[in-house]
């Protein structure tokens, strides 16, 4: 087992992969989708919330992430005695239409396939993912943590249905004419994603890269009247049955399978981890159940985190850890405060398993 740190944009820079390394990290996992770009939310230093319309913009439609600049951050990364584990989430400039099987779907599991090319081109090992029509939409911030420390939460369901022009919790057309994405079923949302896998696992064995599926965060059936795949902990079994090939990964989230309401974390984790399908573990805290959570530090919440260490370790999972989100701290660097708090916690849990 291995530490990372998340970093979003605008936070990939020598600094933080310092940072990174100080606070006891030996990876990174980079976010390339501007969350921030021309929205309404909390600070940039915190994960993004957003508002009905999203966290704001999606990006190019028309600029894919090359090889090129992709081995730039690898090599800015290990620049600094780290090594760059995964790309975190497409961009939905890039695939909308795969989602919303729209008009270009075609030509946008063409820009996929060749983002994952220029991955394994640039020797990434990893893309992290989350099919999600609705995205990370519906929370709340407030002093949610100990001591008054802000964090993210959810006060209740959210379905006010999405404009056109919307996906993914981002606006990739804003010119969009009037109206709402009309609601599909989840089992039309499992199609999509059965065609999704079969036309771009084969390419991502070839390139070497691991596609990772993040369940849907928040965990619940619906979110703005659109259906959710991974909402319980069972369902991550059917994405995993739906294609057999060995790069149909899981970018587990411990936080979200804590907020599911049904299921057990502890055996979610001893089930995913005892067939190898971790490509990478978000590991954070949580109290209460979706619709009604909230983000807690590390050591506070509903998860025996140590407990969780111990079952990923006896299956030996060698994969790396990143905290995920933590509250922020009442000081001059709220995040960074955060992810060092969560990290030192991480680090004295894994050494305290596996003695120097
Ligand atoms: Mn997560």
């Amino acid at each position: 087992m291995q530490l990372g740190l998340g970093l979003y944009r605008h936070m990939l820079t020598r600094d933080n992969f310092q940072f990174a390394r100080q606070a006891g990290a030996t990876h990174i996992v980079a976010h390339l989708v501007d969350y921030f770009k021309g929205g309404a939310h909390n600070p940039d230093d915190n994960q993004p919330t957003g508002t009905p319309r999203g966290w704001g913009q999606a990006g190019d439609p028309e600029k894919l992430w090359s090889a090129g600049e992709l081995r730039d951050l690898r090599q800015a990364v290990e620049a600094e005695g780290l090594k760059l584990e995964a790309i975190e989430n497409f961009d939905p400039a890039h695939w909308h239409d795969v989602l919303l099987d729209g008009p270009k779907k075609s030509r946008q599991l063409e820009n996929v396939k060749t983002i994952i090319r220029n991955l394994g081109e640039a020797g990434i090992p990893i893309m992290g993912y989350n099919f999600s029509l609705a995205g990370v939409c519906g929370r709340t911030t407030g002093p949610y943590a100990r001591g008054g420390a802000m964090s993210v939460g959810m006060e209740g369901p959210l379905e006010e249905p999405m404009p056109h022009g919307m996906v993914w919790n981002m606006v990739y057309d804003a010119n969009a004419p009037k109206g709402l994405v009309p609601p599909i079923t989840h089992a039309e949302l499992w199609r999509r994603l059965e065609i999704f896998l079969r036309e771009i696992l084969p390419v991502a064995e070839e390139a070497n890269v691991k596609l990772a599926l993040h369940p849907d965060d928040p965990p619940l059936p619906t979110m703005r009247g659109q259906p959710r795949l991974v909402y319980q902990p069972q369902l991550y079994q059917k994405v995993i049955d739906l294609n057999p090939s060995p790069a149909n990964a899981l970018e587990f989230c411990v936080g979200t399978l804590a907020e599911m309401s049904a299921g057990d974390v502890y055996d979610a984790v001893d089930t995913y981890s005892r067939l190898g399908r971790l490509a990478y573990v978000h590991l954070r805290n949580v109290h209460g159940k979706a619709p009604f959570y909230r983000e807690t530090f590390i050591d506070e919440g509903d998860v025996d985190v140590p407990r969780v260490l111990r079952i990923l370790k006896q299956n030996n999972f060698g994969g790396v850890i990143i905290p995920d989100h933590t509250p922020q701290m009442s000081c001059a660097a709220p995040w960074h405060a955060g992810m060092a708090y969560a990290l030192g916690y991480l680090r004295a849990a894994v050494q305290g398993l596996v003695p120097a």
